[in-house]
């Protein structure tokens, strides 16, 4: 008996090595350096309906990244991360099917990749996806970033939803708000202790409502979706990393640089989100010229009131800029980069990068935005949402900040973000709600940065207006829903904004979460809970 075990095991080994080894193979491709670069493929809603399956993979690449790709089957063949075009009052109906296969990281993780959610209170059994549990390293959930749509399982929750490696397909089904606004979202995993891993993959993509934000009509429209790798995404000191934008390396000069294709004078409209796990992106578009102005027409999926031109906007991670770009003038080129970001004393380096070339011609073969299928497109029943906020009367404030205390000489670190008076304390699961309101609240929150590094606020479910940066009013107040809150010197007043909650919308009712965008101060703790009572 003995002598057959041995005998069988190398099998067992082999086995197990080669399930591995074709499972590293799933991940398709991605562009090589020096390319042109091509909008993601869009997926447009039928009928009201945009209905589709996605597989979550990963696999170690052989340019020496980690990935995690949401697989597409389009034609038969895999295509990562698409495009989702919705209407407002539309369905979505995704299925997600989690296909993380071990190892899931090419480098020992810093943080502790076992938790426990214990499951919500009166939760059925029976949908087992819903109700919390064990968080590995395989686990997921998907979030959809910015969309003001209930916190609940099979819509937009993140603290019960977890899918586990070789669950059934996990569906997803909400209505965009009826009277949403034309803009650009993002989708990600949030399962805690894994969003830095899967995000700094790949696993994340765009998603549209669509609509006509004015000024932008009949102009060619380019979707970029800026995202960053790391070689050792899950290290206390970040590592060798790289920007990509739709998937090709931009690390321009050691390559040549992503490029696009022009018509000579021809104005476009740019679509853009910071899918990064931690680049502060300082957007600009030079062209031989110097450097021009964006015309912005919308931020975090809002449309502003007016355009606002700009010769450089900063985007946090997770933050969307929509603008109109100047027609490249003949025997002109252009660059369009991130000129860095001072992240703070102690904050990770943001160096500049040239992210795409412009390049000019009479005729190219423009890709101008293809038409949508033709189907009725519902008129917004009421464009104001988040409407009148400036002018009510707070129900209410609350004083928050973020901090971090480093335990030994140079890492690691925790992170917090504290309601003032509250204990400063790394985010665990099973954590009571630190805020608790209800639904018709409008609240100011002030929110300060005690630590040498930027931080990047982020809440779910809803918008907020930004009212005061450090203490002095915003002259035109927008909406936003992840906003840069830079480093603290060491001395002085801390740097702070102010912004108004809107609790309004009954559909929010629920437990959701607040907290960095910088993905790694996000896992390791940099996260709270609020619970907004019906
Ligand atoms: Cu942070």
């Amino acid at each position: 008996m003995r002598a057959m075990l041995k005998s069988i095991l190398p099998l067992v080994i082999c086995a197990l090595a080669c399930v591995g080894a074709s499972a590293q193979d799933m991940c398709p491709p991605r562009p090589a350096p020096g390319n042109l670069v091509v909008n993601p493929l869009d997926l447009y809603s039928q009928n009201g309906v945009l209905n589709l399956s996605l597989t979550l993979e990963n696999s170690f690449g052989s340019d020496g990244f980690e990935h995690y790709c949401y697989i597409y089957m389009y034609q038969g063949q895999p295509v990562e991360a698409p495009t989702l075009r919705l209407n407002p009052g539309d369905q979505l109906q995704l299925s997600l099917t989690n296909d993380i296969q071990a190892p899931y990281d090419h480098y020992p993780r810093k943080m502790q990749m076992k938790m426990f959610q214990p499951p919500r209170d009166g939760s059925k059994p029976s949908d087992t996806d819903c109700n919390g549990g064990v968080i590995n390293g395989g686990t997921t959930n998907m979030h959809f970033h910015g969309m003001n749509i209930p916190p609940v399982c099979h819509q937009d929750d993140v603290i019960y939803t977890l899918i586990q490696p070789g669950d059934p397909p996990f569906q997803y089904d909400f209505e965009v708000p009826p009277n949403d606004s034309p803009g650009m979202y993002w989708y990600h995993p949030h399962a805690h202790g894994n969003a830095t891993t899967q995000v700094d993959g790949g696993a994340a993509g765009a998603l549209i409502i669509e609509g006509t934000i004015p000024g932008t009509q009949n102009l060619p429209e380019r979707v970029f979706v800026i995202r960053q790798q790391f070689q050792n995404p899950n290290s206390w000191l970040p590592g060798p990393n790289q920007l990509t934008v739709n998937f090709q390396p931009a690390v321009f000069p050691a390559e040549p640089s992503p490029y696009v294709n022009v018509q000579y004078g021809q104005q476009e409209f740019w679509r853009v989100a910071n899918a990064t796990t931690q680049a502060f992106l300082d957007l600009q578009l030079q062209f031989t010229a110097g450097v021009q102005q964006l015309e912005v027409v919308a931020l975090d999926g809002i449309p502003l009131q007016t355009p606002i031109y700009e010769s450089d906007i900063l985007v946090p991670p997770a933050g969307r800029v929509e603008f109109i770009t100047p027609g490249l003038p003949e025997n002109q080129e252009g660059e369009f980069l991130t000129n860095g970001y001072n992240t703070g004393p102690v904050g990770n380096p943001n160096p500049p990068q040239v992210l795409v070339k412009l390049f000019g011609a009479d005729n190219p073969k423009l890709k101008a935005k293809p038409a949508p299928p033709a189907n009725p497109v519902k008129p917004p029943a009421d464009r104001k949402r988040f409407a009148g906020l400036m002018n009510l009367t707070p129900t209410g404030t609350r004083g928050l900040y973020f901090s971090e205390q480093t335990v030994g000489s140079n890492g690691p670190t925790q992170y917090f973000i504290t309601v003032n008076g509250q204990k400063p304390h790394v985010f665990h699961m099973d954590d009571p709600p630190s805020i608790v309101t209800n639904i018709g609240a409008v609240e100011d929150w002030t929110i300060e940065n005690h630590s040498g590094e930027a931080h990047a606020f982020h809440i779910h479910q809803l918008h907020y207006l930004l009212m005061d940066v450090n203490g002095v009013p915003v002259p035109d107040p927008e909406l936003y829903d992840t906003y840069t809150i830079p480093s603290w010197s060491g001395s002085g007043p801390y740097p702070s904004i102010t912004v108004r909650m809107d609790f309004r919308d009954p559909q929010i009712a629920g437990t959701f979460v607040y907290h960095c965008h910088i993905l790694d101060h996000e896992d390791g703790g940099m996260m709270e809970k609020i619970q907004v009572n019906p």
